[in-house]
């Protein structure tokens, strides 16, 4: 899948992974630059989190995700520094591709949740914008 422009800044959408069922169970697979939009550096999932936990509160400079939550729920906040919108996910098969310069922020764990995110990129912390303030003007250039 290439880029199209309106992924170049400033857009979240849902992806829909394929799911073969049969009587043993669904699997759902993903290969990267098909299913998801970039070729896939890093994959780090988040479990054992406390119920009233609240995690990201950040945006990224240069990086690419897409975020599912593989068991249980939790709540999304996306901000784009101009409109603020908010998604449940809970459907392993349901991915949330995030871009980059997009505040995220998370909550509302259910007991168990297992959030897995693709990334674009190894670790840098040299990548976040972790102050709200910055992260504005950045989206306004
Ligand atoms: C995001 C949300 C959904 C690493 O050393 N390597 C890694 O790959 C990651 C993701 C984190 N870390 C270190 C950095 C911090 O010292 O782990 C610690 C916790 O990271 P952070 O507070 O950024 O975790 P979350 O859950 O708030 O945010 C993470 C990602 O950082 C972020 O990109 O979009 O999950």
């Amino acid at each position: 899948m290439s880029h199209s422009e309106s992924e170049s800044k400033g857009h979240v959408r849902l992806i829909d992974l394929p799911v073969i069922s049969d009587p043993r169970g669904d699997l759902t697979f993903l290969e990267g630059s098909r299913h998801v939009p970039f070729d896939i550096r890093r994959v780090y999932y988040l479990y054992n989190v406390p119920v009233d936990s609240e995690r990201g509160g950040h945006a990224h400079r240069e990086l690419e995700q897409v975020v599912f939550a593989l068991s249980g729920s939790f709540r999304l906040k996306i901000d784009d520094g101009k409109t603020k919108s908010e998604y449940w996910l809970r459907d392993p098969k349901k991915g949330l591709y995030i871009n980059k310069l997009i505040w995220r922020e998370m909550d509302s764990f259910s007991q168990g949740a297992v959030c897995m995110v693709l990334a674009s990129h190894p670790y840098d912390e040299a990548d976040y914008y972790r102050d709200y303030d910055e992260f504005l003007k950045a989206s306004k250039l």
